[in-house]
């Protein structure tokens, strides 16, 4: 596939068709360069700052933290990444969850072929993951790659954990994947891909010397529901939700402060009872959910 670059403010009608047919679309620019290192410096601060923190210490703030930092709050209602999301799903927009991908300089850690909505729970497929670079996503530092039109269908998973494997159960596809299909797809930092949660996608180890660092915004169309499992928790981002079907999450006043973490802890306790639902042994290694 070439690459087309287009502005996010302007999510054209082939854009469109392209996301339909292939499952996935990038590069799409979303924040200027100025955005993208306040953002770094802020992830960075904190993450220096709260390592040592008894709730989100440890690296567990990977999943859903914009419900307790304001700044990826914003990040989740930034008008370029919801004009290109709502040409997808409607004007009505939900953040599901969010998870940080990060891959330090010349780690092995990668991401086996998957599909996200298989372990979800989620009652319906109405589902954009928007992956944005908060750094260089290249080929040499591990940039997630696709595989065109394999949103159609759900393939069926094994937990195979080992050593690396950064999804929560170590889950991966059971039919092997032909590499020759698969699309790289690489961003600079400020750009972003879009992705359908049934569309195959994978990444390789960071062979580079900066991080690998990725933040993946999952919306949804108000009217899914969470399946089996209580009643989610989700942010109302753009729109109006006219069905209720998950608890709204206030905004984060202030970094980590203690109401936007029990918001926190409840919405990712509900989703590992459901990523984790028929597993004996929990592999979850951090205490949440990243995928
Ligand atoms: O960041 C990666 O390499 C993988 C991301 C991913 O699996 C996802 O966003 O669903």
């Amino acid at each position: 596939m070439t690459e087309s670059r287009s502005r996010a403010r302007t999510f054209s009608r082939e854009a469109l068709a392209r996301y339909e047919q292939d499952g996935f679309f990038f590069p799409l620019d979303v924040l200027d360069s100025g955005e993208v290192a306040a953002l770094r410096i802020q992830l960075e601060d904190f993450e220096e700052r709260y390592q040592a923190h008894p709730a989100v210490g440890h690296g567990a703030f990977r999943t859903s933290c914009h419900l307790f930092l304001p700044f990826l709050d914003d990040l989740i209602r930034h008008p370029a990444i919801l004009d290109a999301v709502s040409s997808i799903l409607g004007r009505d927009l939900l953040v599901w969850g969010t998870s940080f991908f990060t891959k330090e300089p010349r780690s092995a850690d990668y991401v086996a072929w998957h599909q996200d909505l298989h372990y979800w729970g989620l009652d319906a497929r109405d589902e954009v993951t928007a992956w944005v670079a908060l750094s260089q996503a290249s080929v040499e530092s591990g940039c997630m790659c696709f595989v065109p039109a394999s949103h159609i269908k759900e393939a069926a998973h094994a937990d195979r954990p080992t050593k690396g494997a950064m999804l929560s159960r170590g889950q991966e596809l059971i039919e092997a994947v032909d590499d020759s299909q698969a699309v790289n797809a690489p961003l600079r930092p400020g750009q972003m891909s879009l992705h359908h949660g049934l569309t195959f996608h994978a990444s390789m180890p960071n062979r580079s010397d900066d991080r690998r660092i990725g933040f993946a915004i999952r919306y949804v169309k108000p009217s899914m529901r969470q399946a089996g499992g209580e009643r989610g928790v989700a942010t109302l981002v753009q729109g109006e939700d006219r069905y209720q079907h998950f608890e709204l999450a206030p905004r984060p006043q202030s970094v980590a402060a203690p109401e936007g973490i029990a918001v926190w802890q409840r919405a990712v306790g509900i989703q590992n009872q459901i990523n984790f639902r028929d597993m004996k042994t929990p592999t979850d290694r951090e205490g949440a959910l990243r995928t």
